[in-house]
Order: structure tokens, then C-alpha cells, then sequence
């Protein structure tokens, strides 16, 4: 997999019947491989559409000579008719004439092998083709577009520069400190660290972007939890009746709330029972709020708050919650100033509160850092944890320069540095291992 000598086709389109498919075929013996299943009397034209017929059908082939393609080698993209029958034919055929069957993901990991993008923008492709929200696909766009690379590519500098500076002055060991200042030094590794740091805060709205919020109903029998699911997704997915213990299992539909991917989940209403399939229901859904990034804890508000709901209130007070005072449409039985929880009081069925509803929601979620329209830098688990190492390293470096009794000699805060250093390096894929390639690029498609 980690070879770029041979040459590699899959079909790059979707599974299934379409208007077009393309076969991709990247490496050296690309071209050749192209011509002879073409029957072309002539090479391809670079980056030219080129009518053509293979044994099958007929298409339109383009060649994007290296270094200036996808991946950085010659790459010829064959587009047929999008057939799965006729797309397999072909790459069988270029299989016949020496290509080898890709692997997921193989076309980017050979961008990264040569060059043409960094790992932070090669996870950015598998991102963006995994997106489900606008926000998601600007998030990932950013990063092919090499924001997060930038931010990274600077702190980096400046680390090289300070360690230029440290290591220079080793060479004058009485003296210590000779090019750099030890204050000067702490000061510039500061505002690394800070600029880090604040990367790695981001990174849990990243997250949010990223894989999305789940969002856990909770309440007791009738309060209109499945009414409330149907109006934050928008359709009638849950059943919805009078009786008390409609809802048995759990209910799971995804929903976008202001380009926030949410899965929703609807559970059975909270309560004593000897019915074997509910009290299972009500096993599921206490494990269904645990796992919750949030829980919304639904109450009537045209019936007396009853021990039940008390019960309720105690019993999620420790997970990050919203009260929902629902049936708001009716004459209400009791104010929102009788809880002493943060409440919203809406309709689901007419609908009455719930925008303010989702905007508590994002809110919520988001904490108050805010500016949603704003895609985090750092979206991806891997690149914060490594984060995370490098402002570990750089702290250490700080309480070494810092040190009362005076700074530790420069190898101390070098090792640290160069700890840092190598943190960011693993981000950028500058320094890593196979098996971190495996594991990213094994989520990735065939054919991408
Ligand atoms: N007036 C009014 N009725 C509502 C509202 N929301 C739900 N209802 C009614 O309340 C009843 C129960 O609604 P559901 O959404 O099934 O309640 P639930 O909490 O899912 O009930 P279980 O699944 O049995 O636990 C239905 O008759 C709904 O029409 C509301 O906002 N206003
Ligand atoms: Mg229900």
C-alpha cells in the first residue's frame, strides 16, 4: 500500500447505476495502460477530454500528466456511461494490462506519499466527502484549503527559530543563554503555547461539527416526547397517540439544526410497570440519556408537576440537560419559576417556542464560545490530542526557563521543544507511522 511504483485503478463514483462513472487509474504505467485498453492510435493530450471506446462502451478520457494531478502522478480518468457492469469491465481490463485494485483511499495516500497534500488535508478529503452539513463541508473545506496547516506551519517556525537560537548557545556553555534570553525565550514559547492552546478549546466545538451532538428526550408517559422529536425533525417519524406508553424503544433520526448534525433519539415514558417489553423500553432509554451529549427532560405544563417529574429532575440533575415545558397551548398548571432549573416553554404540536428551543439547544451545546457560522480550526480527535501533547511540552519548557532559582540549562528546555515540535509534526504527517496511515486512510472509499 505504501509503494507508489505501481499503477492503481478503481471505479471513483458511487456504487450503483448513474448518469456517468468514472474508472480512475493513477502511476506510472498509467497512460500505457490507458492507450492500449482505448485502442488509441495516438497518446492522450494532458488535461484534454479525448473521445474514445473501450471494448464495452463508449467514453471520454482525460489525462492529468504528474506531477500536476490529484495525486501527483499520472493520473488518466476514464468517464463511461454509469453502468456498474461496463466500470467493472474496464477495470478489469486495465487489471489485465497491469493495474493493480486500489485500496480505500489509496489515490489520497499517495497525494500525501508525494507530496501534493499534507495529513491534515488528506483527512480533510475523507471529511468532506463524509460531510452531511454545510458547516461540516466548510470545516473540511478549510482544511484542504490549509488553514489549520498555516496556524500549525507557524507555531512550528517560531519553535525552529527558539531552538536555532538555544542551540547556539550551547556552544558557549559559561555563559548560558547567549542568544536567547531566558525571559525572551519563556515569552515566545508562551505565546506559542497560547496559540495552541486555544486550538485545542476549539477543538471540542470541532468536534461538535464534526460528528455531531446526540440529543437524548426523556420524560414520562404522555408528556409529548415523540410530539417533540416529530417537530425538531420535522416529519412524523414517531408514533404519536393518547396513550400513555406509545413509545417502547428507542426512536433514532438525525436532524440539522443550523448546520449542527444531531441525532435525536425519542425514548420510551418513564415509569413503573409490569409490562416486560416497556420495562425493557425504560432500561434503554436511562441508557439512551447516559450516552447523551444532551438531554432534553420534557414536562406537561398543563398538569401538576407530580413526584414523577421530581423523581425525573433529581434523577438527570448531574447530565447536561434542558428542561422542555411542553403543551404549552393549554392553560398552564404550573410557571416555570415553580422549577429551579434553567426551562423552555413550548407547543409541539403547534410549533409555539421552538426556535427559541433550538437556539438553547446550540447554545448548549456549542457552550458559549458562540460564533457558530465560524468552523472550528480543528475538528479531528487525532490533531487535538496531538495538540494537546505539544502545549504539555511547551508548558514544561516554560516551568524549566522559568524556574526561581533560575532558568535549567538549554538541553533541558530543547527536549521539550523538540517534544513539541515533533506533536505538531505527527499532525502535519510529517513524522509518523504506517499504522497511523492504515488507520486514517482505511475509513476512506475505494476509489478516493
Ligand atoms: N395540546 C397539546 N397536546 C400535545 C402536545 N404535545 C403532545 N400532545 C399530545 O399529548 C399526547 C401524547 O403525546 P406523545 O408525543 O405521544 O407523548 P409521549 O411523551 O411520546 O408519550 P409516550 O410515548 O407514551 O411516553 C398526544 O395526544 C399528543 O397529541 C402539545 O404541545 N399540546
Ligand atoms: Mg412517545
Amino acid at each position: 500500500m505504501f509503494s507508489t511504483e505501481d499503477t492503481i485503478v478503481a471505479i471513483a463514483t458511487p456504487p450503483g447505476r448513474g448518469g456517468i462513472g468514472i474508472v480512475r487509474l493513477s502511476g506510472p504505467a498509467a497512460p500505457a495502460i490507458a492507450a492500449s485498453l482505448l485502442q488509441l492510435k495516438t497518446p492522450l493530450a494532458a488535461r484534454h477530454a479525448t473521445f474514445a471506446r473501450t471494448a464495452g462502451d463508449q467514453v471520454v478520457a482525460t489525462h492529468f500528466p504528474a506531477p500536476h494531478s490529484y495525486t501527483g502522478e499520472d493520473i488518466v480518468e476514464i468517464s463511461a456511461h454509469g453502468s456498474p457492469v461496463v466500470l467493472r469491465q474496464i477495470v478489469e481490463e486495465a487489471m489485465q494490462e497491469g493495474a493493480r485494485l486500489a485500496e480505500p483511499g489509496e489515490f489520497t495516500l499517495r497525494a500525501f506519499l508525494t507530496g501534493r497534500l499534507d495529513l491534515v488535508q488528506a483527512e480533510a478529503v475523507g471529511d468532506l466527502i463524509e460531510a452531511v452539513t454545510p458547516l461540516q463541508a466548510r470545516a473540511a473545506f478549510d482544511q484542504l484549503e490549509g488553514t489549520l496547516t498555516d496556524l500549525i506551519g507557524a507555531a512550528d517556525a517560531a519553535l525552529l527559530d527558539l531552538i536555532a537560537g538555544l542551540e547556539a548557545s550551547l556552544d558557549f556553555p559559561d555563559e548560558g543563554y547567549h542568544f536567547v534570553e531566558a525571559g525572551a525565550a519563556a515569552a515566545a514559547v508562551r505565546a506559542v503555547e497560547e496559540k495552541l492552546a486555544h486550538l485545542v478549546r476549539d477543538a471540542k466545538r470541532g468536534r461538535l461539527i464534526r460528528e455531531g451532538a446526540r440529543i437524548a428526550i426523556a420524560g414520562k408517559p404522555n408528556v409529548g416526547k415523540s410530539s417533540l422529536f416529530n417537530a425538531l425533525i420535522g416529519s412524523g417519524r414517531a408514533i404519536v397517540t393518547a396513550v400513555p406508553g406509545t413509545t417502547r424503544d428507542l426512536v433514532t433520526e438525525t436532524a440539522d439544526i443550523d448546520g449542527l448534525r444531531l441525532e435525536l433519539i425519542d425514548t420510551a415514558g418513564l415509569r413503573d410497570t409490569e409490562d416486560e417489553v416497556e420495562v425493557e423500553g425504560v432500561a434503554r432509554a436511562r441508557r439512551a440519556w447516559k450516552a447523551a451529549d444532551l438531554v432534553l427532560v420534557v414536562l406537561d405544563q398543563s398538569r401538576p408537576i407530580d413526584s414523577s417529574d421530581r423523581d425525573l429532575l433529581r434523577e438527570t440533575a448531574a447530565a447536561s440537560r434542558l428542561v422542555v415545558a411542553n403543551k404549552h397551548d393549554l392553560p398552564a398548571a404550573w410557571a416555570l419559576s415553580d422549577i429551579d432549573v434553567e426551562a423552555v416553554s413550548v407547543s409541539a404540536t403547534i410549533g409555539d417556542g421552538m426556535n427559541v428551543l433550538r437556539d438553547r439547544i446550540l447554545a448548549r451545546l456549542e457552550g458559549e464560545s458562540g460564533a457558530r457560522r465560524d468552523p472550528a480550526a480543528v475538528t479531528n480527535m487525532r490533531h487535538a490530542a496531538l495538540l494537546e501533547r505539544g502545549c504539555e511540552a511547551l508548558r514544561r519548557a516554560l516551568t524549566a526557563l522559568e524556574n526561581p532559582a533560575g532558568p535549567a540549562p538549554e538541553e533541558f528546555v530543547l527536549t521539550d521543544l523538540h517534544d513539541a515540535r515533533a506533536a505538531l509534526e505527527e499532525v502535519t504527517g510529517r513524522r509518523t507511522s504506517e499504522d497511523v496511515l492504515r488507520h486514517i486512510f482505511s475509513r476512506f472509499c475505494i476509489g478516493k
